[in-house]
């Protein structure tokens, strides 16, 4: 078991892009990392390489409420606190205009982004009120405030961690618990062959003759967000990189 002086960082989607970057960020900063995710095998190498000792993991789907009960048992045989939940799984599927999108990528984006992710709260939340202290870090996204076209779906199921995250802090007043919604733009990882289903070509055209944020960068963000004094809470944080802006609003005949 743990030593309980090193903080304890939960991180959901620790199998790729800004979860294994966090998971990497937090080591190295000397906390103790729980990474999870469905891919077992990929779970299992980063704990290779960051070590058992700092590294533990464990299998999990937020779409699945056995899997978060089994987290939860999990962690309460840890026996220690837990100081950061960082609510990172998620994903977009398609880019289709919404009278020709697929109906099943609507549904496992919002069962992933919105239901996965309120669980997994309700399901830590209660252990960091008992604790009277706690961090929620959500990964929301730059689609959850601004529209652009094919995003119909998963900027909305963003919007929802968005006014998700205020709403928990409304609620947690006086707990100790705080709440963050960071908010990245254009990021380069799996994010877009997992959008594209697998067609990894179409996936880095996307990235293609800009420069895009990197997983570390927001794994930077998150550590940031996590080391402020107890008594600062960033409610959200947005960032895009520098090649990414704004459009006018379309006009159309
Ligand atoms: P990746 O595809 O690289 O990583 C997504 C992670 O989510 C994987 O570890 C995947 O693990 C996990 N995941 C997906 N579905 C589930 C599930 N049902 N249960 C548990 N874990 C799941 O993408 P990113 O790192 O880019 O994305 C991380 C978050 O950041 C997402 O919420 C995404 O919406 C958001 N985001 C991404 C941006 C980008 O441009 N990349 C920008 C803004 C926000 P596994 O498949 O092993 O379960
Ligand atoms: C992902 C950011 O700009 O690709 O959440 O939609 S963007």
């Amino acid at each position: 078991m743990p030593s309980s002086d090193r903080k304890l960082v939960v991180i959901t989607g620790a199998s790729s892009g800004f979860g294994m970057a966090s998971a990497k960020k937090f080591v190295e900063q000397g906390w103790l990392v729980l990474a999870t995710a469905r891919r077992e095998s990929r779970l299992e190498e980063l704990q290779k390489e960051l070590g058992a000792e700092n590294c533990y993991i464990k299998r999990l789907d937020v779409t699945n409420d056995e899997s978060i009960s089994d987290l939860v048992g999990f962690i309460s045989g840890m026996q220690v606190e837990i100081d950061l939940l960082l609510n990172n799984a998620g994903l977009a599927l398609g880019l289709s205009p919404a009278h020709q999108a697929d109906l099943n990528d609507w549904q496992t984006m919002i069962e992933t982004n919105v239901i996965g992710l309120a669980k997994m709260t309700r399901a830590i939340l209660p252990m960091m009120v008992e604790q009277q202290r706690g961090h929620i870090i959500n990964i929301g996204s730059i689609a959850g405030t601004y529209p652009y076209p094919g995003a119909n779906v998963y900027g909305a199921t963003k919007a929802f961690v968005e006014q998700f995250s205020l709403n928990l802090r409304a609620d947690l007043a006086g707990t100790g618990v705080r709440v963050t919604n960071i908010e990245p733009g254009l990021a380069q990882t799996e994010f877009s062959e997992v959008r594209f289903h697998g067609d990894k070509e179409k996936a880095a055209s996307i990235y293609e003759q800009v420069e895009p944020l990197v997983a570390e960068d927001i794994a930077e963000s998150v550590y940031w967000c996590a080391s402020q004094p107890k008594h600062v809470n960033i409610n959200r944080l947005e960032l895009m990189p520098t090649c990414q802006s704004f459009s006018p609003l379309a006009i159309t005949s």
